[in-house]
């Protein structure tokens, strides 16, 4: 087999994906992949569609153990609704204890850490099992019960899996900040979930540089009195330590009971938080499930990316977001599934480090997002094509539209033309995906998602809430209450937030996604494909990475020389969107590089390096409607140079020739 070891031999190199033959644009499995797949006949979604939720219910016994059943499905009470009521799970017991009878030494993580000098380290399921005991009786010893919040500020190294892990079997719930973030979003996410411990690491690697992190957030720690702070020494730094406080986690792990026993969780119990930002004010905790939760998460898992027992599963999406809970933790965990976690940088030493990997573990799945593959594809094609890439069998893709010209590229370039793209369309609050094409049914079109997952009630409506006809577009919904079981189940601390944001626009029985989206003529099992155009409401997706204009607002009217300002996504060719400053200053204040950098610094002090503006317009005023609300359709359509559409809704127009010279606006 020379240099093809450890792939399956049958499989090698095959051709998972045919071209149709009259339409161009639209690709189908082949008859290997089908018989390959666990799904592969259309007719589940005529099934699913009959009874969605007696659906639901089997595919939850067939997926999980369950200490105790359910005696009812689904309750709903729009526009809230429980799950699997009464039962009882744990979601650490399915990711873990329940494969060691025949997966004992199977490797459940990969770590490639950045520097490409130090080895890669294996963890088993028997090793993660052994090591999320042991740390899971630690956090009982530090005080940490069932309900508590446990905030972590980790990348991607296997202690944040065994952490977030080792709060499942307690029933506590991990908040998980992106590093990305700054010590001032940490705070806010621990005041707002009350938490009082920290999980944190010393530093870590990332593009060649360490990232000090306990270091950096000292401070906060001290101001929010915080009671414990754990902190896993990665990077050899030598970071100040409080004695009272502040704990290293070999030291802990060093003397801890060896066993803790699963603590039974009702289906619909907290299962974690995870902070994303909306439309309107600070990032908001959405809660999730712990059970039911689990069952999206595992079952998307197994049909989509079509997990097999050999499989090697790569996704790269960080544990800050809800990609790295759903499918670079849960999802593969639960089915037993082998998978890569990578520490550092896409393009770190070089620009092949993501293709080197995969073809280094014989990468059966890659899941990754468009801005990632576009930045990579902007490298030179000399950089994929050195690697052997054909254990792949399935591409995915997440985050952001996948515009055609990246998605050919990934298709040819990485995929060699024989795999079937999964472009999977969903959100922080839906837990898992929602719309996607299942690779042995198809079709895969390029920039198009897909139908709704069997079970899952999707529609596109317009603006006076009726469905839209073929091709025409409109606001993607779910209609209740055919939710996936892994749909959120509030916003913690805010039930009227949740209402507000979710289920007010088209009243409180269909929940609205904030998303465009057109609905094709191509429909398969008789559901129409979507097409997902992106936000339509305040939220900005930097690098797929999900941002609302108000935090950023917020930062930059801390700013003494401004009075207002408006924040929107400008189009950016590798990371989708950027963020566009229109900042109105105070009297006597003038414009200048200088206030551009201190806006600059403002914003990576107060929301993180991930929200860096990388555009800043000095206006006298903004557009405003009769009640004073910021026109932002306006301000991004100057943007993106786009038609600006009805503008007699503005009570103040004049403006709008200062802000198009400002710009630069053609249109
Ligand atoms: C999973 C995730 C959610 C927003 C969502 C939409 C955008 C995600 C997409 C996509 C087009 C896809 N989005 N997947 N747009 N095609 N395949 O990214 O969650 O961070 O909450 O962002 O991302 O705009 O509303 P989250």
């Amino acid at each position: 087999m020379g240099k093809n070891v450890g792939k399956d031999s049958e499989d090698y190199g095959k051709k998972w994906v045919k071209k149709d033959e009259e339409r161009e644009n639209v690709y189908w499995p082949t008859d290997r992949l089908k018989e390959k797949c666990h799904i592969s006949d259309k007719e589940i979604y005529e099934k699913a569609k009959k009874d969605p939720h007696n659906f639901w219910s089997k595919k939850a016994k067939d997926m999980f153990d369950w200490f105790e059943d359910w005696d009812e499905v689904m309750e709903w009470n729009p526009p809230y609704f429980n799950w699997f009521l009464d039962s009882k799970t744990n979601l650490s017991y399915n990711c873990l204890d329940r494969h060691l009878k025949d997966k004992r030494n199977k490797a459940a993580i990969i770590w490639e850490p950045e520097p490409l000098e130090e080895e890669k380290r294996i963890l088993t399921y028997q090793d993660l099992y052994r090591k999320v005991n042991k740390f899971a009786n630690k956090l009982k010893e530090l005080g940490v019960e069932k309900d508590d919040p446990v905030t972590f500020w980790m990348p991607m190294i296997p202690e944040t899996a065994i952490a977030a892990l080792a709060c499942q079997r307690i029933g506590a719930w991990h908040s998980i900040v992106f590093t990305a973030f700054s010590p001032k979003a940490v705070k806010q996410r621990m005041e707002d979930a009350g938490s009082e411990i920290l999980i944190t690491v010393d530093g870590f690697y990332r593009r060649g540089k360490t990232i000090e992190l306990k270091e950096q957030i000292n401070e906060t720690l001290d101001e929010i009195e915080a009671e414990n702070c754990i902190v896993v020494q990665r990077a050899e730094t030598n970071p100040s330590m409080d004695q009272e406080r502040d704990h290293f986690y070999d030291e802990l792990m060093n003397k801890s009971e060896e066993y803790c026993e699963p603590e039974p969780i009702d289906a619909e119990d907290t299962g974690f938080l995870l902070y994303t930002s909306g439309t309107t004010g600070k990032p908001k905790g959405i809660k999730h499930s712990c059970g039911a939760y689990g069952v999206q998460a595992a079952l998307t898992m197994k049909w989509i990316f079509d997990i097999h027992e050999n499989d090697v599963f790569f996704s790269t999406a960080d544990i800050g977001w809800i990609t790295g809970h759903s499918y670079s933790l849960y999802g593969p965990l639960a089915l037993g599934a082998t998978q890569i976690w990578y520490e550092g940088s896409p393009d770190y030493p070089k620009p092949d480090r993501l293709w080197k990997i995969i073809e280094e573990n014989g990468v059966t799945q890659f899941y990754t997002a468009p801005t990632a593959i576009r930045a990579l594809r902007k490298e030179g094609d000399g950089w994929v094509e050195k690697h052997d890439l054909k254990s792949l069998r399935i591409l995915g893709s997440v985050g952001e539209p996948i515009d055609t010209s990246t998605w050919k590229w990934y298709f040819e370039k990485v995929g060699g033309g024989r795999c079937p793209i999964v472009d999977t369309y969903w959100q922080t609050e839906t837990g898992g995906i929602l719309l996607t094409s299942l690779p042995g049914v198809g079709p895969f079109v390029p920039g198009v998602a897909g139908p709704p997952l069997p079970g899952i009630g999707y529609d596109v409506l317009d603006a006076t809430g009726e469905p839209v006809k073929e091709e025409e577009s409109g606001e993607i919904v779910i209609d209740g209450p055919y939710f996936g079981p892994g749909m959120l189940r509030g916003i913690y601390k805010n039930p009227e937030k949740y209402e507000e944001e979710y289920f007010s626009e088209f009243g409180e029985e269909v929940y609205f996604s904030g998303d465009g989206g057109v609905k094709r003529e191509l429909e398969i099992g008789g559901q129409n494909l979507i097409e997902v155009t992106g936000r339509i409401d305040d939220v900005l997706e930097v690098a797929g990475h999900r941002l609302g204009s108000a935090e950023i607002e917020d930062a930059i009217d801390n700013l003494d020389e401004i009075m207002e300002s408006a924040v929107v996504g400008k189009p950016h060719d590798v990371k989708g969107e950027v963020p566009a400053v229109f900042a109105v200053l105070k009297q006597g204040e003038t414009g200048s590089d200088e206030l551009r950098d201190k806006i600059v610094k403002i914003v990576r002090e107060e929301v993180g390096p991930v929200a860096t503006p990388y555009a800043a317009y000095f206006v006298t005023d903004l557009p405003k409607t009769e009640s004073g609300k910021i026109i932002r359709r306006f301000l991004k359509g100057l943007v993106r140079d786009e038609e600006l559409g009805d503008m007699t809704t503005a009570s103040n127009p004049s403006c709008l020739s200062e802000l198009a010279e400002k710009v630069g606006y053609n249109g």
